[in-house]
């Protein structure tokens, strides 16, 4: 009921989601290309294998960019689907199933739309067929004026792997539709080739394999490896097409890649033991937001996905507090640091509460519960209301 949407955006007013940076509006006007990195891990920023970086240009690009290194995935079953909802409605995704595939007839008031209202067109960029995940659905209900999708790229034997097109395929091929669209744009573009269980073809191979003992690992950082070139390769072709000057360009990790069952790989390869903590650090993924003009900055507070779509929109110079949404811009100082996940776990600045224990931050050491409980209420009350507006439709009450 309309009642029922007014206690969710009371609840949304007093939490602190609207403060802004020193940076609002310095991208103002400015293209957005959201590059979704599938499966991409934060473990593997700055790391090597053999001797050899398995990030070179993401590492070289952190230096002029906005750079979170600890920025934590909140995505659960829907996987990729959950993470591009973050990005796009900063809600938190459905305890079980995928809003897409659960809510796609829902209102929305999403990215595309807000920035609709500057006057942005919207466009998805996918290799895999249009379907999945109910990606055709459910983009018309975020507001996407276009989706491309497998039946857009000229998909062969030679140029897929895995799931379908290789990044560097389908980057290429995207090129010509991203140059056609009208300026300024929101697109987003989900990678695909670094995906369980991380095959290559030979020809792509541009890293030794680790030995970890555990070769899905071992394959991960050759299929990491080979994104970040594909990246490089794109970063090109955006300069040569001048989108480069125009554009705010954001690379985020959708989820982890490597689970639970591979862990020993990871212990093998970090050569120490994981710590509970650390298990719960495993789960953060990149996030290199490049600015035109803008300096290079590392920021070390903890964030999370659902804290993108504040964090481009103040950019662009587009105030949120008239938007629901549950996300803080990451570049706002002032901001408390609460990061909350779907299983009721969350980090903030000076604690982990993770498997019902708490922790200090920054010793990764158990600590008094007393330091956690005091978040409990507020934990619950972020996903108590977020899914009350989705299971509810409760947007539709929104003016
Ligand atoms: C498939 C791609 C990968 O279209 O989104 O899916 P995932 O398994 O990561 O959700
Ligand atoms: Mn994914």
């Amino acid at each position: 009921t309309k009642q029922d949407y007014e206690k969710a955006a009371a609840y949304l007013d007093s939490a602190d989601t609207d403060i802004t940076s020193q940076y609002f509006g310095v991208a103002k006007g400015k293209n957005v290309i959201l590059v979704n990195l599938e499966s991409t891990q934060q473990f593997v920023i700055g790391r090597k294998v053999k001797g050899e970086e398995i990030t070179p240009f993401m590492n070289s690009l952190i230096e002029d960019s906005f750079y979170f290194d600890q920025i934590y995935h909140q995505t659960a079953q829907g996987k990729t689907s959950d993470a591009e909802f973050m990005f796009d409605q900063s809600f938190y995704p459905l305890a079980s199933g995928s809003v897409y595939v659960r809510r796609p007839e829902n209102e929305y008031i999403a990215m595309p739309e807000i920035l609709a209202k500057s006057g942005y067109q919207s466009a998805s960029f996918h290799g895999n067929v249009g379907s999945f995940w109910n990606r055709e659905k459910a983009y018309d209900a975020f507001g996407y004026d276009r989706f491309f999708s497998k039946d857009a790229y000229q998909v062969s034997d030679e140029n897929s792997v895995n799931y379908g097109i290789k990044d560097e395929a389908f980057l290429n091929q995207s090129m010509p539709y991203l140059e056609d669209l009208k300026q300024p744009f929101y697109s987003k573009f989900l990678l695909l080739t670094n995906h369980f269980p991380f095959l290559l073809d030979e020809e792509d191979v541009l890293l030794d394999e680790a030995d970890t003992g555990l070769e899905v690992v071992d394959r991960y950082f050759q299929t990491v490896r080979y994104e970040d070139e594909a990246l490089k390769e794109f970063f090109s072709e955006l300069k040569r097409s001048g989108l480069y000057e125009n554009s705010i360009i954001v690379l985020i990790g959708d989820h982890y890649g490597i689970s639970e069952n591979y862990y020993d790989g990871i212990a093998s390869y970090l050569d120490e033991d994981l710590s509970v903590p650390q298990e719960l650090d495993l789960q953060q993924v990149p996030l290199i937001i490049h600015v035109p003009g803008q300096e290079g900055e590392t920021f070390h507070s903890p964030g999370g996905q659902i804290d993108i779509q504040p964090t481009i929109l103040h950019l662009l110079g587009v105030d949120t507090a008239d938007y629901p949404n549950f996300g803080q811009d990451l570049l706002a100082l002032e901001r408390d640091p609460f990061v909350v996940f779907r299983d009721g776990d969350f980090v903030t600045e000076e604690v982990i509460y993770t498997a019902q224990l708490c922790y200090d931050k920054a010793s990764t050491k158990q600590t008094n519960m007393n330091r956690c409980s005091p978040y409990f209420e507020k934990r619950n009350k972020e996903l108590y209301y977020s899914d009350a507006i989705l299971n509810g439709d409760l947007l539709r009450f929104a003016d």
